[in-house]
């Protein structure tokens, strides 16, 4: 499944594709090799399985262009609850924003971290603003968002791994 910029993986045997179509790219020796490299770092088993990911990005960054689009998205958060209202904040914030906010999901890490992850729909540019304004609070240690558009021409492209 593709969430914005995050893939959750999952185990396909490579032999078992059909319907493909098989391209020659031509690189500079050097920008194969930086390639390689990089994808051996990332843990792809093959050239092909890259390229793949990043087609899907390519074609997924389209999407984020329009502020109008109407988008399904997920906000995860960690933060420190010992430190000075944090958490009332972030409550507070999703409050405020209550109709963007659909449902959130808290775990508590240890004994002082927590995460929650929000889930939320609204326009491009609507999430994209609680994101950063959420995200921005002071003892929040980490924030990130993802987003996919329901109704993209895309989303059959991009939306499992083959
Ligand atoms: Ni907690």
């Amino acid at each position: 499944m593709y969430l914005g910029n995050t893939y959750l993986f999952y185990n396909v045997n490579p032999n078992s594709m059909t319907g493909v179509t098989r391209i020659g790219v031509s690189l500079e020796p050097e920008l194969l090799e930086a390639f390689d490299v990089d994808i051996a770092k990332k843990g792809y088993g093959s050239r092909s399985e890259a390229l793949r990911d990043l087609v899907r990005d390519s074609l997924a960054e389209n999407e984020w262009k329009n502020d109008d689009e109407w988008m399904v998205g997920t906000i995860v958060l960690v933060y420190d609850h010992t430190a000075t209202s944090v958490g009332d904040k972030i409550t507070d914030m999703q409050h405020h924003h209550h109709g963007l906010v659909k449902t959130s999901v808290h775990v508590h890490l240890d004994d002082s971290k927590c995460m929650e992850i929000l889930i939320c729909e609204e326009t491009l540019a609507k999430l994209k603003s609680f994101a950063s304004e959420i995200t921005s609070i002071k003892g929040v240690l980490r924030g990130r968002l993802t987003m996919v558009a329901p109704s993209s021409g895309n989303l059959h492209h991009i939306g499992h791994r083959h």
